[in-house]
């Protein structure tokens, strides 16, 4: 599937939402405000939560009626910030961690982030298991790790996950791979006995390879909506983080979610899921994501 079509696909629902509430407002010739009111109830609607809508509002407040489809798309897209590329090493091997709460979609994203930046741009790949604390959880990367065609550094049950971090970015040079990224635990005991594993990681990174970690992604559910911006403002501060992604955009209609998470965090998106399958995550493109969630509508004006 074209990539375009990946993102219309994706955000289908997000779409619909924002349809339903926007499409009428032409044929009835709305007044300036019924529009804006339809404006900001449709960016809840799509989760972006009530902040967003009201500055999206104000923005356009002050715009002929007639500009106002044209105007939303443009506060869109400078909320949603510009696309980023992923930092890389200016020496291989580069070292990308992931770090979310359980179930953002972590194991996936290294997964499939293994099959783009790997196969598909010609890159030697190590996966490093470092969530330690569930046997299935290396097993869910080992699978990736083969459709990836990526080498896969396990450590044992309970092994420090600090050390298989370690020991992934020594094997890399050994074999002289292109990359490193590190799968961590979503859930420990208690929120500071996470955060100290994750210092404690980007420590041992730092020690096998300088620079690293290049990246440090913050992996949310984009499904979850505003607790999407909980999961965000959870790790806010704590771990210096470098980008966002936003899993499963595909999941319901609150694609509007990545645009709080973004205010929040001001922190650029770098990385989209699109969906369950191996080549479901994609580079954060702003001008896609706009086009593909926001419906054509038209104003009486216009
Ligand atoms: N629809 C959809 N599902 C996703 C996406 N990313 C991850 N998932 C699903 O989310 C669930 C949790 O993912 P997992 O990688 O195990 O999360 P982790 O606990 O953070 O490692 C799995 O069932 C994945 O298939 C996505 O972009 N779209
Ligand atoms: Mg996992």
């Amino acid at each position: 599937m074209a990539i375009w079509d990946k993102w219309r696909k994706g955000l289908e629902r997000t779409r619909q939402a924002l349809k339903a509430r926007l499409e009428d407002l032409g044929g009835q010739s709305a007044s300036r405000d019924e529009m804006l009111d339809a404006v900001e109830e449709a960016l809840i609607t799509a989760d972006c939560g009530a902040a967003i809508a009201r500055e999206v509002r104000s923005a356009l407040a002050h715009r002929p009626i007639e500009d106002m489809p044209e105007a939303f798309r443009e506060e869109l897209s400078r909320l949603a910030g510009p696309a980023t590329e992923l930092g890389l090493a200016q020496e291989a091997p580069t070292v990308w961690l992931l770090v979310g709460i359980n179930g953002a979609g972590k194991t996936t994203t290294a997964g499939k982030m293994a099959s783009l930046y790997g196969r598909m741009q010609g890159r030697k790949v190590v996966l490093a298991a470092a969530d330690t604390y569930r046997a299935a959880a290396t097993e869910q990367l080992a699978i990736w790790a083969e459709r990836a065609g990526a080498e896969l550094v396990q450590g044992r049950e309970r092994q420090d996950p600090a050390s298989v971090a370690f020991e992934a970015i020594e094997q890399a040079k050994a074999h002289r791979a292109d990359l490193v990224i590190v799968d961590t635990a979503g859930r420990l005991h208690n929120r500071q006995g996470l955060l100290d594993e994750l210092g404690k990681i980007g420590r041992a990174a730092a020690r096998a390879q300088a620079g690293a970690p290049h990246e440090v992604l913050l992996v949310v559910d984009g499904a979850t909506g505003q607790n999407a911006l909980a999961q965000a403002q959870g790790f806010l501060g704590a771990v210096p983080l470098t980008g966002i992604c936003v899993t499963k955009l595909d999941g319901a209609a609150k694609g509007g979610s990545l645009l709080a998470v973004r205010k929040v965090l001001d922190l650029p998106v770098k990385l989209v899921g699109l969906g369950e399958g191996l080549e479901d995550l994609v580079p954060f493109d702003p001008v896609a994501y706009v086009e593909a969630m926001a419906p054509a509508w038209r104003t009486s004006g216009a």
